[in-house]
């Protein structure tokens, strides 16, 4: 089901690196709503459950390491085609790879470090929004 929503993390890289305002700016200026937003810090557990598609994966324990040393901003986002649109807007996984323009690009340091993460799909943006937040914290 289409729901216009995506849910996004900017990351510890970018937020120890001061980029938190210029991050939300380009994700206004992009035309998204910001239905839901708090900073907070991922425990162990919550990084292992939140990136648990990823548990086989060789880089799954850098993976939460990196994810839990600091604080991260997380947000839902509210825009018609939000999941496609805001994976367009962050671009490609590797930043080396990321499109000119994009959040990956300006922002993120490696693969690894990428600053932000954005959902794949609608389905998963509902699972992943209700993991960082309450009804009564989404406007
Ligand atoms: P993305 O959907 O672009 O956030 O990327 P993935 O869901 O494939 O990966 C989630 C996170 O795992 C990435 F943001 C960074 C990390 N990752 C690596 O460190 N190495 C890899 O080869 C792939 C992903």
């Amino acid at each position: 089901m289409k729901t216009n929503r995506t849910f996004t993390m900017i990351k510890p890289d970018a937020v120890e690196n001061g980029h938190t305002g210029a991050i939300l700016e380009k994700i206004n200026a992009a035309g998204f709503r910001i239905v839901a937003l708090k900073k907070t810090q991922l425990t162990l557990n919550d990084a292992q459950s939140f990136y648990s598609v990823h548990k086989e994966r060789p880089f799954f324990d850098e993976l939460v390491t990196f994810m839990t040393r600091g604080p991260i901003v997380a947000a839902i986002l509210e825009k018609e085609n939000a999941v496609d649109d805001f994976r367009a807007l962050i671009g490609a996984t590797n930043p080396a790879e990321a499109a000119e323009g994009t959040i990956r690009k300006l922002y993120a340091t490696s693969m690894g470090e990428n600053a932000v993460h954005g959902s794949d799909s609608d389905e998963n943006a509902a699972i992943e929004g209700a993991f960082h937040f309450s009804g009564r914290e989404i406007f």
